[in-house]
């Protein structure tokens, strides 16, 4: 009998976690058919290909570290599952590209490689095993960034490069904050930081920050003319920002123990709407209203159009999307 089966996963980064998993008694593999197939294999250093299937014999997979190679497979197979039902519960979206199909993950890719990316011509998304080949890149908010590279590509195929670019990035770190938040494992506190459990530079300081994104050094706080010339992973905070500031508000504040302070370009003082609002109005903008050539001009119209449509032109939400643009300099 082929069924569905319930494993067990000892990941790296979420604890131990239930995961859904295909085959009999004495051969099970990553491949989980109540979520579109999704299934996740082993590259073991390569950088091409399909990766080998994983297979365990008791479906109990990984031992929570990186000395057994399953253990990231079991973070990337939960990280998917979990982007999976945050879109499907969230959104009512059916899969990544929204036709119910599942992706393919592969993990172990390359040496010493501290990236992941996410494929549109496979469909799948490969992973790195980071700094000295022992963090790999799967953690939650980390899968649930590269799929959501395949959610805009589906939707508003928001071209790589320039304003649109920052939108891009911006849009796989908001849905990495909202799958984190849906997924509430105690062992990955939800947060609005970006990659903080996979120490990517060895400091132990999170890749990207939402309250303030300029902290990393590099990320822009508020648009400026310059915003379509920088790194796109830098210009997305001024989207990054205006998310923190409508989910959560400005100033001093603390979420699930976490320290933010999250500062405004024209001094105003925000109240957040609180993120499952936030989350709804970014997708109904990037779903109905942004497109390949959107700006940060033409973003603030779209979240205002979708705030309208979900709450009303007079109503708080929508009066919040534009004083959160406001105050990230993106005026009306
Ligand atoms: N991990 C990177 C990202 O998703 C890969 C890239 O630069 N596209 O942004
Ligand atoms: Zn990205």
């Amino acid at each position: 009998f082929q069924g569905i089966k319930e494993g067990t996963g000892n990941s790296q980064y979420s604890g131990k976690v239930e995961i859904n998993t295909s085959g009999s008694d004495g051969k099970y593999t990553l491949k989980d058919d109540s979520r579109g197939g999704n299934h996740t294999t082993n590259l073991d250093g390569a950088t091409s290909g399909e990766g080998k299937p994983f297979t365990d014999e008791d479906d109990v997979w990984g031992d929570g570290t990186i000395k057994d190679p399953a253990t990231a497979g079991v973070d990337a197979h939960y990280g998917s599952a979990q982007t999976w039902d945050y879109y499907k519960e969230v959104h009512g979206r059916e899969g990544i590209a929204g036709d119910g199909k599942g992706a393919l993950s592969k993990v172990h890719y390359g040496n010493n490689y501290a990236n992941a990316f996410w494929d549109d011509s496979c469909f799948c998304i490969s992973y790195g095993d980071g700094l000295e080949n022992s963090r790999p890149l799967t953690a939650v908010d980390i899968t649930a960034h590269e799929m959501s590279h395949g959610v805009t590509s589906t939707t508003a195929n928001l071209i790589y490069s320039g304003e649109s670019g920052g939108l891009n990035e911006a849009t796989s770190d908001i849905f990495a904050a909202g799958v984190e938040f849906h997924a509430d494992s105690p062992e990955d506190t939800p947060d609005y930081l970006v990659g903080e459990k996979i120490d990517i530079r060895g400091d132990g300081k999170p890749l990207r920050y939402m309250d303030e994104p300029s902290k990393d050094g590099k990320s822009l706080d508020y648009w400026d003319t310059d915003a379509g010339n920088v790194d796109v992973h830098n210009s997305s905070g001024i989207a990054n920002h205006f998310f923190f500031l409508l989910s959560v508000g400005s100033g001093e504040r603390e979420v699930n123990g976490v320290q933010y302070n999250s500062p405004t370009k024209d001094g105003s003082k925000l109240e957040g709407i609180g993120i499952d609002k936030a989350e709804k109005i970014w997708f109904k903008a990037l779903t109905e209203q942004m497109t390949s050539t959107t700006d940060y001009a033409d973003a603030r119209r779209a979240t205002v159009t979708a705030a309208t449509d979900l709450y009303g032109a007079d109503s708080a939400e929508t009066k919040a999307v534009e004083a959160a643009w406001t105050a990230v300099n993106v005026k009306g």
